[in-house]
């Protein structure tokens, strides 16, 4: 399950948006101890081909893939190294940044006024100030450990450390450095927060929903995407929560009134999941048709641990058949009969959208 951080400054949006994403509703309760804290909320991914599958094996239960969304609880605003003390901002696959581009005198701006270059950028010095903070910590003790006990491995994290402070020294996010896979899972642990994938939410007025789709660029943020190596989506959070509270013939009528193909909710995730490069694969049945999702280039046996620990250690073959053959022929039996149900090893790489049957020994 990817699980995601909504961050930025005050009064930008977040709360909104975690609300447009998870339905939950913000008991605005305040943090203890004036510490920050995390509200969690879970959304369900829309997926046409987990419609289309679920007509086919009408099952008694259709369970689509989730997203974790965590926003800062009540009124609390917290800098970026705070971040590191709250679980589910610690352990988040990717940073939804919100930033303001609205307009309303009722609702008091941070820096007192729009612009969002600005915005990104300060938020972005914000989690390289913060990585800094933990790079320099690691290195005055590795230092010291490395004279009382010199080893290859903590030689090679000091290594990895000082490239990292030189990265943010150069004011680049760590997500700009390209490491070994090896050299990664040195740093894991240590959750760097400009090291994660960054997503900007661009959270437009309302009288601006028709240039959606070109957001990105007028609000002159094509550059620090591109540098930075994150991607930006836009979204009306007040208008669209009030859209999709209605109910769904409402809905419809609504977005399409707007000129919107897609609700907020759709593009967030899509977003989300092409900034991590998430796939999904599918398992159907007449008890269950369900969506997982996992990255790109994932075994079949890895993708099997998504289901359950057992399955991927009894992991014997996955039958695999391609969503879209799957529909053409109308059912398994039929794609069997025509030599479309695939015996695959452990080391296949699940592509996105297929549908598989995980044999695996108790
Ligand atoms: N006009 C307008 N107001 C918004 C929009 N999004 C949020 N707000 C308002 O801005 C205020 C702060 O929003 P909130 O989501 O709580 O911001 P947070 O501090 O980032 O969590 C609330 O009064 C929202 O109704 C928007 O797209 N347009
Ligand atoms: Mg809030």
């Amino acid at each position: 399950m990817l699980r995601a951080g909504l961050i930025g400054f005050p009064s930008t949006g977040k709360t909104t948006l975690f609300r447009l994403m998870t339905s939950a509703r913000d008991q605005g309760r305040s943090p203890h101890h004036g510490k920050l804290d995390a509200h969690v909320g879970v959304s369900r991914v829309p997926d046409d081909r987990l419609d289309r599958l679920t007509a086919l094996f009408n099952p008694r239960r259709r369970v689509p893939a989730t997203v974790e969304f965590a926003d800062v609880a009540g009124t609390a605003q917290a800098g970026a190294k705070d971040l590191l003390d709250v679980a589910p901002f610690r352990n988040a696959d990717a940073l939804l940044h919100v930033v303001r581009l609205f307009r309303d005198e009722h609702v008091a701006h941070a820096a007192g006024s729009i612009d969002a270059s600005r915005d990104a950028r300060a938020m972005e010095d914000e989690l390289m100030l913060a990585d800094l903070l933990v790079v320099e910590r690691r290195l005055e003790r590795l230092t010291k450990d490395l004279k009382k006990t010199p080893s290859a491995e903590l030689h090679r994290e000091e290594e990895l450390l000082a490239a990292a402070r030189g990265c943010l020294e150069a004011g680049r996010p760590l997500r700009s450095l390209s490491l070994a896979p090896d050299d990664l899972r040195r740093l894991r642990g240590f959750q760097f927060l400009s090291g994660k994938p960054l997503l900007l939410v661009l959270n437009l007025d309302e009288g601006e929903i028709a240039s959606i789709d070109t957001a990105v660029a007028s609000a002159g943020l094509s550059a620090f995407v591109e540098a930075g190596g994150a991607r930006a989506v836009a979204v009306c959070a007040k208008i669209e929560l009030e859209i999709a509270e209605l109910d769904e013939q409402d809905r419809r009528a609504f977005l399409a009134d707007l000129g919107l193909r897609e609700s907020g909710l759709d593009r967030v995730i899509q977003a989300s999941y092409d900034l991590l490069g998430y796939i999904s694969f599918f398992t159907v049945g007449e008890d269950e048709c369900r969506a997982w999702s996992i990255p790109r280039n994932t075994h079949a046996q890895v993708a099997a641990g998504e289901i359950h620990t057992d399955i991927a250690r009894g992991f014997i073959r996955a039958e695999v058949v391609s969503y879209d053959q799957l529909v053409a022929r109308g059912s398994l039996a039929a794609c069997r009969d025509h030599g479309e149900v695939r015996l695959e090893g452990k080391d296949y790489i699940v592509q996105d959208g297929d549908v598989i049957n995980f044999r695996f020994a108790t």
